[in-house]
């Protein structure tokens, strides 16, 4: 059986009526059918800004050292997100939830689709463009307005100046956050892998920990990615038009 399919087949339908602890990993590329632009273009050329690369722009470098600036880049990409609206991809994946015995969601997405489809159990791993956390106590808060009024953003609780609460490169994920995407891995029999190139560390493991604790791991991408070789089944097509396909009755 070949592990390439360009649909959903009735041996991974089983696969999917039969599982009880499932875990699905996202990326941009369920965003991508809403209009949010992904990372990664076709040819793989990173997406620049102003002529520097996201991991430059999104750094924790940089926010160090022009915190105005992160702003600006985060403040240009809220205004990219904020009519945009979750797709079938998104909604399809909201009901799945209520399917099985045990389901998590986890994310590299910031974009805050999953929750507006109706997503409850979502884990996000490098933070949501719409909080921002103070850089003297601490707090997190939804910072809605955009553009933003104030370059930094003031903390409601102590008037010191915040920061986008998104995970730049070279910081650390969110306490216990990651911890529990590598439970949630490492204890599901399906584990899916949806619109992500998976080169980004320590997200990219996760698919790894699943194989290796015995999860059939299937994969839906447009295209074949760094993980492709060790997916059970790779279904090559968009999220948007993959994912309902699991929910449709039975002949
Ligand atoms: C950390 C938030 C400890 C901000 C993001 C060398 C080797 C290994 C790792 C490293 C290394 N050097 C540095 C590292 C660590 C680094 C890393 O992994 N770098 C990569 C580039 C090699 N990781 C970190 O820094 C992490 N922290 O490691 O801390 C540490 C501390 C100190 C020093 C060292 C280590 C933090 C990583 C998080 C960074 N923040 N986002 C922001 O958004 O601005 S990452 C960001 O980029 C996203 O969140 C996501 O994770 C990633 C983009 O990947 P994808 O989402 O997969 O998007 P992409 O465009 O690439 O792919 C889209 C896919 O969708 C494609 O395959 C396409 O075919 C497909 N597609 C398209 N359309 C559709 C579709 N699929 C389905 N349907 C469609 N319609
Ligand atoms: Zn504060």
């Amino acid at each position: 059986m070949s592990p390439v399919l360009s649909s959903v087949t009735d041996e991974l339908r089983f696969l999917f009526d039969g599982a009880r602890n499932v875990a699905v990993l996202t990326g941009a590329g369920i965003s991508a059918e809403s209009g949010v632009p992904t990372f990664r273009g076709g040819d793989t050329e990173m997406w620049t800004w102003r002529g520097r690369p996201i991991t430059e722009l999104s750094s924790a470098e940089l926010i160090a050292t022009d915190p105005k600036l992160v702003w600006e880049w985060v403040d240009y990409r809220r205004g990219l997100l904020a009519t945009l609206q979750p797709n079938p991809g998104h909604h399809a994946l909201a009901e799945w939830e209520h399917r099985f015995d045990a389901f998590t969601l986890i994310t590299q997405n910031i974009d805050d689709l999953h929750r507006a489809a109706g997503s409850l159990n979502v884990l996000e791993l490098h933070g949501n463009i719409w909080r921002a956390r103070c850089l003297r106590c601490a707090s997190t808060f939804d910072a809605r307005e955009s553009p933003i009024v104030e370059n930094p953003p003031r903390c409601f609780a102590c008037g010191g100046p915040a920061r986008p609460d998104v995970v730049l490169f070279g910081e650390l994920l969110p306490e216990g956050v990651f911890e529990r995407a590598e439970q949630a891995a490492a204890h599901a029999d399906l584990f899916f892998v949806i619109g992500t190139s998976a080169v980004v560390y320590p997200a990219a493991g996760l698919p790894i920990i699943a194989k290796q604790r015995g999860a059939k791991l299937i994969e839906v991408n447009p295209e074949m990615t760094d993980i492709s070789f060790m997916a059970d089944m790779t279904v090559l097509g968009k999220a948007g038009e993959v994912l309902p396909r699991f929910l449709e009755e039975r002949g």
